[in-house]
């Protein structure tokens, strides 16, 4: 949009005056970003309705992201860019002199997401709105986003993220639009004489679903999609005669918490409550918006929707969809299957047999009694049908309901047109392992989407002395189309050029040691090689093995302590779900390390261990772009795709990774030779578990190294982590390793080596980090975004 600085200025005066009854001179930095964030709604929003108005008009087939999760971070420096005014703003406020930047401190994180996936949720609505692709986002408006993490004497505490208790600029809450869903009670069919049974309920427990719409806005375009998120509160009209409190706190609980855990399940009631009620809230409210604006029959929405299911949590998706056309729109069960597997994809993000969702039959069938019946008849009617087709082995590996229990990933895939894995590696691993009995059954069904990254947020916006070398090196069209970073490629002998880049590694560098010294007393130098791991504590993403390295360092020093060495700073942020306690007492362990490390006179600023407490997108957007080394080490075939691994790529970070999901294809883009890569491949690690022979003791009993450093986990050598290293010291010898940590240690140490040797040429170094940032454009999920759009929603971008 086009906005002068002077129109700006006169714009947020104005609007701090009339919202809050203050002068410029009077104002804190809350009614500053209250009045600012007022004022760029009040840019939108007329785009906003012009492309609703577009949408509604002009026919066209929209896709809707089902999903149990979104982790935004903030919106406002996003919403600015997007808009094409980030720098007028900017230089705006500054006349005022006001700092855009600490402004912008004062909006509070939008965490209604673990990790991955609810980040990845967010990045495609960025690019869907940036691509001009109409892509809507459904999912919960959590009254508490994930936990704030504090670390207390080396532990983690939780404290509730209280995320809306200044209000929340950005949504429209939208009454009008509420709808109801229900649970429980009984349910029984009654022939309406026609033929068609009709259900009738009775004791269902009423909630009232609210919407509440943010706009997603695109980058520099007029497309701006809607991010609905229900709310679940009391409906008006309910009889209190019969109802008591208990029910009233229940109803209003629905959406308060996202449940913390990361790739893992957890099978309370609430949390199937929270995936029907959002479920059938959006389902309802894509019906009810269907029939208000299109004129053709219920039997053709498949030409003008597409849903998809964001991992297992929405799969319910396929039966309340054939409730709806069923019960309310009396379509025939052929037809509301073939439109219904028209309607749905899904998205498998993962291979972890703990994350796998399974509901017991029993739990289904009395709190979603009509939905238990529907299941039951789609399982029923596939088994008939494909008997003959395929014979009783492989129909039983893929039932629906087997066991007791509902499998919801089962459900999602014979429920949908496509499944789709997250990079190649993983839907490899779908189509020829995790889900081959599938796969043979539908094989055209399954197909590969690599994740990818909102590149604006994580270049742009995150990391300002990197765009400037590129606008001045390459030009400005890399902003727009990442792709154009190859054009780097041809500086790579360029001296001013790899100047440059250290220069503004440098920069990012500086700002993140403030950032420690600030968080955590902890003085570093910037000139230090910045090792990072970032991202949720878990085994099988193996923080362990970056940790017993970094004690491999701290004996060689405490042995040579006059050595010459690389100075390293090993950077962590992590949080464990709370009732994780193995992942719990990592972190307690990485906290005393530090502690042992970083007050040892010995050891000096040869290298310090920094655990940053409560990481989240925020906190991301400082560390990665500061960051020489990104950490991505997996066990392979266990981190589906891994996104990180894309941010540190695009800041120039080299990765050492294992050949696990994404890390296979940013290495093949950056090329082997500029990175670091170690470790069992999947194949190895399959074989072993085929032939059961890793024996991980034979690995502590012959190494003397690996000897010594579990060791130190238990003699006293890392202090105050008694319980906390024995769990860790059993882990690994007692109960064999489950991750293969031990096994993968001295290719580790040997790739950590070659990297710290690279680091020592600068040159060289920086050339490969060039590499990275001139491949990192296949990563933009942009490009995985028109992916979906093309091979699956087959939805059209705005022009
Ligand atoms: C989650 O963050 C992911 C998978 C899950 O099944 C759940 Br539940 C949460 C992650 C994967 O672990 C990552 O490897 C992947 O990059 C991300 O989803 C996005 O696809």
């Amino acid at each position: 949009m086009k906005l002068s600085t002077e129109q700006f200025k006169h714009d947020f005066e104005e609007r701090l005056t009339s919202k809050f009854a203050i002068e410029l001179a009077k104002a804190g930095a809350q009614e500053k970003y209250g009045a600012l964030s007022s004022v760029v709604k009040n840019y939108y929003s007329s785009i906003w309705a012009a492309d609703n108005h577009y949408k509604d008009e002009s026919n066209k087939k929209q896709a809707y992201y089902f999903s149990i999760e979104f982790l935004p971070g903030k919106m406002l420096k996003s919403n600015l860019l997007n808009l094409g005014i980030l720098d007028t703003v900017r230089e705006g406020l500054s006349d005022l002199g006001i700092d855009l930047d600490e402004i912008a401190l004062e909006e509070p994180d939008m965490a209604i997401g673990n990790g991955g996936l609810g980040r990845l949720a967010s990045c495609f609505m960025d690019s869907a709105a940036s691509t001009g692709l109409p892509l809507n986002g459904n999912g919960i408006r959590y009254r508490y986003g994930l936990f704030k993490q504090k670390i207390v004497d080396g532990f983690q505490v939780e404290l509730p993220d209280s995320w809306l208790d200044n209000g929340n600029p950005w949504e429209v809450r939208r009454y009008d639009k509420a709808v109801e869903v229900c649970f429980g009670g009984e349910v029984w069919l009654e022939d309406d004489g026609e033929g068609h049974f009709i259900p009738h309920y009775q004791n269902q427990e009423r909630v009232l679903a609210v919407p509440y719409d943010t706009p997603m806005v695109g980058f520099e375009n007029t497309t701006v999609n809607n991010m609905c998120l229900w709310r679940s509160e009391v409906p008006k009209d309910l009889d209190l005669r019969f109802q008591n409190l208990e029910y009233m706190n229940q109803t209003a609980m629905l959406s308060s918490e996202l449940y913390p855990n990361d790739s893992d399940y957890n099978g309370q009631l609430l949390r199937l409550k929270q995936e029907y009620f959002f479920v059938s809230a959006g389902l309802q409210r894509i019906l009810h918006h269907y029939k208000a604006t299109k004129q053709a029959p219920i039997t053709h929405i498949s030409d003008f929707i597409s849903v998809h299911i964001n991992d297992t949590h929405p799969a319910l998706c396929v039966a309340e969809f054939m409730r709806l056309l069923i019960d309310e729109y009396r379509i025939t069960w052929e037809r509301a299957w073939n439109i219904t597997v028209k309607v749905m994809s899904y998205t498998n993000h993962t291979i972890l047999s703990e994350a796998l969702e399974k509901w017991p039959e029993e739990m289904v069938k009395s709190l979603l009694p009509r939905l238990y019946q529907i299941i039951i008849e789609i399982d029923r009617r596939r088994t008939a049908e494909l008997l003959p087709k395929v014979g009783a082995k492989l129909v039983h590996s893929t039932r629906i309901v087997k066991d007791g229990q509902i499998h919801m990933a089962h459900l999602a895939i014979i429920g949908s047109h496509s499944t789709n894995g997250v990079a190649k590696l993983h839907s490899d691993l779908l189509k020829d392992v995790e889900l081959h009995d599938f796969y043979l059954i539908y094989p055209e069904r399954f197909n590969n989407k690599t994740n990818g990254i909102a590149d604006r947020r994580w270049s742009q916006i995150a990391n300002e002395p990197l765009s400037k070398v590129l606008d001045e090196t390459i030009g400005k069209k890399w902003r727009s189309d990442l792709k154009e970073l190859k054009l780097l490629e041809s500086y790579k002998e360029d001296d001013a050029t790899l100047q440059r880049l250290q220069e503004a590694k440098y920069e990012d560098k500086v700002k993140l040691a403030k950032l420690i010294e600030e968080r955590n007393g902890i003085v570093v130098n910037p000139t230090a090689l910045f090792d990072v791991q970032v991202k949720r504590l878990h085994a099988y993403k193996r923080q362990l093995l970056n940790v017993f390295h970094i004690m491999k360092l701290y004996f060689e020093i405490k042995e040579n302590p006059t050595a010459d060495r690389t100075a390293r700073v090993h950077i962590f942020g992590a949080k464990a779900a709370p009732g994780y306690h193995y992942a719990k007492a990592i972190i307690k362990c990485i906290n005393e390390i530090a502690r042992l490390i970083n007050n040892d006179p010995d050891i000096g600023d040869q290298l310090k261990v920094v655990f940053l407490e409560n990481y989240n997108v925020s906190l991301a957007e400082v560390i990665i772009p500061a960051a020489n080394v990104g950490e991505q080490i997996s066990l392979a075939s266990k981190e589906a795709s891994g996104t990180s691994n894309m941010k540190f790529m695009l800041n120039g970070a080299l990765t050492i990774g294992t050949l696990d999901g994404a890390n296979i294809e940013i290495f093949e883009a950056a090329g082997y030779e500029n990175g670091f890569v170690f470790g069992l491949t999947k194949d190895e690690v399959y074989d072993y578990y085929k032939n059961s022979n890793y024996n991980s003791r034979d690995i502590y009993e012959q190494n003397p190294l690996v000897h010594r450093i579990l060791d130190a986990f238990v003699d006293g050598t890392i202090p105050n982590i008694s319980a906390e290293g024995q769990q860790i010291f059993d882990s690994l010898t007692t109960y064999n390793d489950e991750y293969f940590v031990l096994r993968d240690f001295n290719d580790y140490v040997r790739a950590q080596e070659a990297l710290e040797k690279c680091y020592q040429d600068q040159k060289a170094w920086t050339q490969a980090a060039l590499m990275n940032i001139a491949n990192a454009g296949h990563f933009s999920s942009d490009r995985t975004i028109r992916e979906y759009a093309d091979d699956i929603w087959h939805i059209k971008a705005k022009k």
